[in-house]
């Protein structure tokens, strides 16, 4: 038998509807014992959040999230809104005694993250963050070969995240769509934006970053705020790039733009081992690249793994062999995997106390851009 679960969602953005997308389809396809009912709708906007409801199922709206938590209906509050507003919410919801789920990166800064850290676990309460592309299935299935040994001792970890959205000039910055170009509103720009999104899934597949050393630009200095109607300075890190060496001895490349022309979405990893290699793409996300080198010689090279059977990770509980699913099934994976562990009172990965390893190195990251030296990680 299962039992509800009363989920009320803040913010109405892209991340309101992967989230919400995901608690329509979770019971269908995994038949968690928590079932989610979307109970309540949140933001600032009325209309915007009316909209919503209608169009995902939200039984009501509120337009204040304190009033969302103190309700005795909510169980769950999931927070997708803005960075500069996630600490506040996830404070507050831990002190209400809800469950928590919160949207990436966990807050502006390692000061902010270890606050909510302490909130959370002094709550007692099922947390996680968002970082949905572990949950890809061909991740997933990355994360297993490298836990058989397959690839041996690792040598080197490389990824991109590389997007051209923000190169015109034109574009302004701040507000509903645009507040990822504001630093007081994101904290940082592809740093905090994109690049944890590698950071986590490289502290996850690797293990833990002992130093960085990094170097950041912000190619358009000012733009037209949307909010002020000023042209005002931008603050926020346009690129990164930084080096990296990992506690197990391999060394790392990573680099992320928002002015890489020709590429929307493009995150890759290649993790380089002493008997095996794996690269993934996110544009074809649902194939692992494979190099073993145990293989005979005359048929040895790069396979590609189409990542669909049965017994890959997730894919038994979706259609049959050879049929691909895709980015919105991430955070399918990732609520059902909550649901799982909150229904025996437990957080799910990453956790808050996770995600707080990850704000570390993006702090790291860009203290060292800032200074050009090398800064371990606390
Ligand atoms: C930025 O464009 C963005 O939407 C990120 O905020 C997401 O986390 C990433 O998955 C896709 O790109």
């Amino acid at each position: 038998m299962s039992k509800p679960i009363n989920v009320g969602l803040i913010g109405c953005g892209f991340m309101g509807r992967t989230h919400s997308n995901a608690y329509r389809k979770v019971y269908n396809f995994f038949r968690p014992e928590l079932k989610p009912v979307l109970k309540a709708i949140c933001d600032t906007n009325a209309d915007k959040a009316r909209t919503f409801a209608d169009t995902w199922g939200y039984e009501s709206v509120e337009t204040d999230w304190k009033k969302l938590l103190e309700r005795k209906d909510i169980d769950l509050i999931d927070i997708c809104t803005p960075n500069n507003t996630h600490r506040e919410i996830a404070i507050a919801a831990a002190k209400a005694g809800k469950l928590i789920i919160c949207e990436k990166p966990l807050a502006m800064n390692t000061a902010e993250g270890e606050e909510m850290v302490a909130a959370v676990e002094k709550a007692g309460v099922p947390n996680l963050v968002s970082f949905n592309y572990r949950r890809v299935p061909a991740v997933t299935l990355a994360k297993q070969l490298i836990d058989e040994g397959r690839l041996g001792r690792i040598f080197h970890y490389r990824a991109v995240f590389l997007q051209d959205w923000t190169i015109s000039t034109d574009l302004p910055q701040g507000g509903d769509a645009l507040w990822r170009l504001d630093a007081k509103v994101a904290g940082s720009g592809v740093t905090g934006d994109l690049l944890a999104h590698c950071i986590d899934t490289a502290l996850w597949l690797n293990g833990g970053i002992s130093t960085v050393t990094a170097m950041t630009e912000t190619f358009i200095k000012e733009r037209k705020h949307n909010l002020t109607g000023k042209i005002e300075k931008v603050s926020i890190d346009d690129a990164c790039a930084f080096l990296a060496r990992f506690k197990n001895g391999s060394l790392a490349t990573f680099e992320s733009t928002r002015y890489a022309r020709g590429h929307k979405a493009l995150y890759t990893f290649e993790i380089n081992g002493e008997k095996a290699s794996i690269a993934w793409d996110l544009h074809d996300l649902h194939r692992l690249s494979y190099f073993d080198h145990g293989d005979d010689s005359i048929v040895r090279g790069w396979r590609s793994i189409h990542v669909t059977d049965g017994d890959m990770p997730y894919m038994g509980k979706w259609w049959v062999p050879g049929l691909q699913i895709g980015y919105e099934h991430s955070f399918v994976h990732q609520v059902a995997d909550f649901l799982e562990a909150a229904a025996k009172g437990q957080s799910a990965a990453p956790t808050f106390r996770d995600a707080l390893e990850t704000q570390k190195v993006c702090d790291a990251v860009l203290a060292s851009a800032r200074s050009g030296a090398w800064v371990d990680i606390a």
